[in-house]
């Protein structure tokens, strides 16, 4: 899974227009980001997000796919765990899935009212994912595009605040033990829309 930094080595990654660029450049970041297109539930590595709802008992679209290939000990763990509020998340053990620990993230269910509430949520989500995965000292994360299937959250306004707030919490202080997250990405378009707002957050030097 390459990095970031390799994409626009790759000329993979076009850098963003001055006057868009938002973000400073900081080379070392990009060598901690990849984005990937591909099943989450094959990803090898120390944690993967699922998105999740607040029963925490499985689901549709990447919750059904993870818990099909983790097995049944996964709906026991998530028993025991009451559920979870939305922007909120919590942990287990990935069972029969080649990740180590699954982090079951609850997304916002879109809608046009209470924008404001919805984009906290969601931001909500990455931040408090990647806490517990500091806490369990967790250094690789992979992300899916949460609340941008089954609860319609509009892909580039959630890539946005996936991005930023990624960005953000690697360079704080307690972020800085995350060596690596992955975002994947499901759909040719969700993947498009990665590339193309990848260089606003993610600049190159
Ligand atoms: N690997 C990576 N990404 C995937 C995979 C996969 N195997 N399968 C789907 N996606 P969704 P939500 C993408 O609907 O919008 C469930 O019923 C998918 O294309 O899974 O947060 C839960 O139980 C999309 O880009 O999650 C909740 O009730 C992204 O994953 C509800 O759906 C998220 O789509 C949560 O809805």
């Amino acid at each position: 899974i390459k990095t970031i930094a390799e994409f626009y080595t790759n000329n993979i990654l076009k850098p963003a227009p001055p006057a868009k660029v938002r973000r400073k450049p900081d080379p070392t970041l990009l060598e901690r980001v990849s984005l990937y297109q591909g099943d989450i539930t094959k990803v090898d590595i120390d944690a993967i997000v699922n998105a999740a709802n607040r029963s925490l008992l499985g689901g549709g679209g990447v919750d059904g796919a993870i818990h099909a290939a983790a097995g049944p000990k996964l709906y026991d763990e998530c028993r025991k765990l009451n559920g979870c509020s939305t922007g909120e998340s919590k942990i287990t053990k990935g069972y029969n899935l080649p990740a180590r620990h699954v982090i079951h993230t609850v997304g916002p269910v879109y809608s046009t009212r209470d924008k404001e509430e919805k984009a906290e949520q969601l931001a909500s989500c990455y931040k408090t994912s990647l806490q517990l995965a500091v806490e369990n000292a967790i250094r690789h994360v992979a992300f899916p595009s949460i609340s941008t299937g089954i609860y319609s959250y509009p892909i580039v306004d959630a890539t946005r605040i996936a991005l930023d707030t990624v960005r953000t919490f690697i360079e704080s202080e307690g972020g800085a033990k995350i060596e690596r997250v992955i975002f994947v990405v499901w759909s040719n378009k969700d993947k498009e829309v990665y590339e193309s707002l990848i260089p606003e957050y993610f600049p190159p030097g």
